[in-house]
């Protein structure tokens, strides 16, 4: 019947001789079919909750009008890019579901987008910057072992996994998973049935179907791949997207299948260009024109993710659908330098830096449409939940895992921890990180907006270890390890370094840095003995010996996990 009814479409196009109109209708036709099929007067609501996990590349914590840092109190406070910004739908999904004040990613895209996939740090998944889809990104002294490649067809991912549970799982967007020419480079070797605009480009050519997409020239480097039906169009890559992700998940829902979507928006990642559907000039608070432009990606987006949302309620699945919407590394707003309060003001950094607008991403979590039936009860998240108690991104498998009851196998090494028991819980909205959680980010790499350094989490603390492995000798100026450490109960937005004051906190936090790292006080070494990881044991004992502080030694750590 759809099969049939896609023909008579197509045919009454040809007959038109309209082409261009045609095949924009053609789309829109099979859509409404697909959903006057699949609703049919009634919900065909799956047995297992679906899951759509939104990520929105280079989108940082204050790119939006929901308030994501609160006062000492935890109430939400507004700051002036909340004001500026405009993001409807994720105001709805905060209102009815759960926002987290200080959830973490990694600094840049693979490395958080392989720790979504996988539950692990980017340390043990080995892909600690991003991937060139070119060339070996290492830098000039990088891990000898880090993981260039990224995933592959044996690796263990969130989208196998849930395939494995009877999911028909769904990629429409960016994957940037692994370099051109390699199994990781198609999502559908990493678990996805379905992989619509995924390779191993990290951003695209062009928002526009006018330039289709970037897949323009003899030799196209960052064409979004299988949108061809949308080339030569008005029409923006956001909405093409959306139009697509829809589609499979009308049909997944006519298959009866729950699904898994994973929707990893190319947008607001470079180039920075805007969505005629929201002009640039309504943001005169923004002076430059990337900023505008910025600005009408970011409603662009959230227009997506309203589209999304009525899509599952026309579909009556979304009383049974749970979002989740997060960043996937701090903000890269073109407003200002890597280490300024600008791109996240009041956090200050961007994207790449080791401060905390450089790793600290929005999160949501709702049910699409909040409703008393059995799923929901057993998975409570109650509305407008305000959640102090950090995340990372590594949590969310751990999280859908509780969700759909299916466990990850024990021989499974996860970093991550399952979000749920928060999100219920009423000390959630407590200043008092006072659990035993640790986070370490670790990026051993340069040149990039931040060159080698290593962040650690823990409690109100935060240690940034910065180190310069180059020749041994005396340092260059400006060139040591050293070290900083910030209260961030106290001085949220990094403005006063501990680390000369406090040197009984630093050295504790340096050894429980070093702790998880080859090397450090649980004796582990490198997974192979290269002369620069030679140099980097023999300088550790000098940190172990208590040269604490900003030493004029360069320690070096490079080394990734076991
Ligand atoms: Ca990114």
């Amino acid at each position: 019947m759809y099969a049939y009814r896609r023909f008579f479409l197509c045919l009454a196009c040809i007959v038109l001789t309209m082409a261009s109109y045609c095949t924009a209708t053609h789309l829109n036709s099979v859509l409404a079919a697909d959903r006057d099929e699949a609703t049919g007067g009634k919900s065909k609501v799956s047995k297992q909750p679906n899951v759509m996990i939104m990520l929105i590349d280079d989108m940082g914590l204050m790119d939006t009008s929901v308030p994501f840092l609160v006062d000492k109190a935890g109430k939400p406070v507004r700051y002036p890019l909340n004001d500026a910004y405009s993001t409807p739908n994720m105001e709805r999904l905060a209102e009815q579901g759960a926002r987290f004040t200080e959830f973490y990613a990694m600094s840049v895209c693979s490395p958080s987008r392989i720790s979504l996939m996988t539950g692990q740090n980017s340390a043990r998944h080995r892909t600690t910057t991003w991937i060139n889809p070119d060339t070996n990104n290492k830098g000039p002294n990088g891990p000898p072992e880090w993981n260039w490649q990224g995933l592959d067809k044996n690796s263990f991912t969130m989208a196998r996994w849930f395939r494995d549970a009877g999911y028909r799982t769904i990629h429409v967007g960016k994957g940037h998973f692994g370099p051109r020419n390699t199994p990781g480079e198609d999502p559908t070797n990493l678990g996805f049935d379905i992989n619509v605009g995924g390779s191993s480009i990290g951003q695209p050519g062009s928002y526009y179907g006018t330039k289709n997409f970037g897949n323009i020239g003899p030799k196209p480097t960052h064409g979004v791949p299988s949108l061809e039906a949308y080339h030569g169009k008005e029409i923006f890559l956001n909405e093409a997207l959306t139009l697509e992700a829809k589609r499979y998940v009308t049909e997944s829902v006519q298959d009866s299948k729950p699904f898994f979507l994973y929707f990893p928006q190319y947008a607001v990642h470079a180039p920075f260009q805007p969505d005629p559907s929201f002009p640039t000039d309504s943001h005169p608070e923004f002076k430059n024109k990337n900023a505008q432009a910025y600005a009408s990606l970011i409603q662009s987006m959230d227009d997506s993710l309203g589209k999304m949302l009525a899509h599952f309620e026309s579909l009556g699945v979304a009383e049974n659908t749970l979002v989740i919407f997060l960043g996937d590394n701090g903000s890269d707003a073109p407003l200002g330098g890597p280490h300024e309060v600008a791109s996240s003001a009041p956090l200050r950094g961007k994207k790449g830096s080791h401060y905390e607008g450089g790793v600290r991403v929005p999160f949501l979590i709702s049910w699409a449409k909040p409703a008393p039936n059995d799923i929901q009860n057993e998975f409570k998240i109650p509305a407008g939940s305000i959640v102090r108690q950090w995340g990372a991104i590594y949590d969310v498998l751990p999280t859908v895992a509780e969700l759909i009851h299916r466990e990850i196998p024990a021989t499974r090494r996860i970093d991550g921890r399952s979000l749920r028991s928060l999100l219920s819980d009423s000390n959630s909205n407590s200043n008092s990180h006072t659990g035993d959680r640790e986070f370490l980010m670790h990026f051993p790499h340069a040149p990039h907006r931040s060159d080698y350094f290593t962040i650690f989490r823990k409690g109100d603390w935060k240690l940034i270890y910065h180190y310069f492995p180059a020749a041994p000798g005396p340092a260059a100026p400006g060139q040591a390890s050293r070290y900083q450490l910030f209260s961030l109960s106290e001085d949220p937005f990094e403005q006063r370094d501990l680390a000369e004051s406090n040197p009984a906190v630093l050295k504790e936090l340096v050894a429980q840095m070093t702790s998880p790292l080859p090397g450090g006080p649980t004796g582990r070494t490198c997974a192979s003995g290269t002369a620069i990881e030679q140099r980097k044991l023999s300088n550790r004992s000098s940190l172990d010996n208590g040269q604490m502080g900003n030493t004029n030694r360069r320690i070096v750590a490079i080394c990734i996990f076991p």
